[in-house]
């Protein structure tokens, strides 16, 4: 990964997630960087350790329908206790997970509580909606919201983005009066990361460096992301399997494709290379409903539905990566092809 684009990451991350006011900055410390490869070991030792030693309230959770982050309790199982019966250790029941980050293999662990009933699951380089409460391995609650909050997942730490796209948002959801949503179905589960996949080196307010890092969460919903507002969704310019927002630059000019407005550097926006369709109705599930009766040649996609406070309705663009010279490079990422369309 490129060190510039490294050390915007991890401050966009440091910014996000710990939603600093200005003051907080002054008390954000690094300390020199351990090796990543030794550091991993380490850190890994202590989750195996702790997943073995800390058990949560399965029997209690699994009779829920919806189960909170409040609901799933993790305790410490001192030496010589015995399991309760309606526990499970949490070794017997996460899954261990691994994924390469700033080329280190690191494993990390997932406690699967639901999967989450609706048909989408967040991609690495999108906005998740989330509640979720954060401890460390001493069980310090460093964090947690009190209501659903948005993350894009390209500005939080690397193990949100592995972790989200594992998940299913909720199966429905409902407007209630009051301005609030209810969630049914949702995905919900607790992660379990080295620090590698958290804040590494960086001391920041209640999490000191290389803290391992548990969250609890729920997964409401997810929104497909266009960072460079270029039409272009992001993940089809970033490598998804890699979970790299960084090494896709196709005209080279260090701007990387996913926040660059003309891919291929022709001159002529992105945006204008590709085929804009507009679709508007009053109501959500009305454009819903157009949407649903399109046929998408595999060359198009749909934008993600947004209301319009000013108009009062609901919008969203069929988009069509044309490749007119027919040479398999769609226009926006072809030089020698420049025709505007829009
Ligand atoms: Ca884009
Ligand atoms: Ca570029
Ligand atoms: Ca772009
Ligand atoms: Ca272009």
């Amino acid at each position: 990964m490129n060190y510039k684009y490294n050390i915007l990451f991890i401050c966009a991350l440091i910014i996000s997630v710990i939603s600093c006011s200005p003051d907080d900055e002054e008390s954000i410390v690094s300390v020199p960087e351990n090796d990543r490869t030794e550091q991993q070991v380490v850190d890994n030792d202590t989750l195996v350790v702790y997943l073995n030693t800390h058990y949560y309230n399965s029997t209690e959770v699994n009779a829920l329908a919806n189960p909170t982050v409040a609901d799933v309790v993790i305790t410490e199982l001192l030496e010589g206790d015995t399991l309760p019966s309606d526990a499970t250790l949490l070794m017997s029941a996460v899954e261990t997970k691994t994924t390469t980050f700033l080329e280190v293999e690191y494993q990390y662990y997932i406690l699967r509580i639901n999967q989450g009933g609706g048909s989408a699951s967040p991609r690495f380089c999108d906005k998740v909606r989330v509640n979720y409460s954060g401890l460390l391995m001493d069980g310090t609650n460093f964090d947690r919201s009190s209501t659903p909050v948005n993350f894009d997942l390209t500005s939080v730490i690397p193990g949100w983005s592995r972790v989200m796209p594992d998940f299913n948002v909720a199966s429905t959801y409902t407007s209630n009066t009051d301005g609030t949503i209810s969630y049914d179905g949702y995905g919900m589960g607790v992660m379990f990361l080295p620090s590698g996949l958290g804040y590494y080196a960086t001391y920041s307010g209640s999490i000191p460096s290389y803290s391992n890092l548990v969250f609890k969460f729920e997964l409401m919903q997810s929104e497909t992301m266009d960072h460079d507002f270029d039409n272009v969704p992001s993940y089809l310019e970033v490598i998804e399997a890699d979970f790299d927002l960084y090494s896709k630059d196709t005209d080279e000019d260090l701007i990387v494709d996913f926040i660059d407005v003309d891919d291929d550097g022709d001159g002529t926006a992105t945006s204008d290379e590709v085929l804009v369709e507009g679709y508007s109705a009053d109501t959500r599930a009305a454009l819903q409903a157009d949407l649903d009766a399109l046929v998408l040649e595999s060359n198009q996609l749909l934008s993600p539905i947004k209301y319009n406070a000013d108009r009062n309705d609901f919008t969203a663009n069929r988009v069509t990566l044309l490749d007119d010279n027919g040479n398999g490079i769609p226009n926006y990422l072809d030089e020698t092809e420049s025709d505007r369309v829009n």
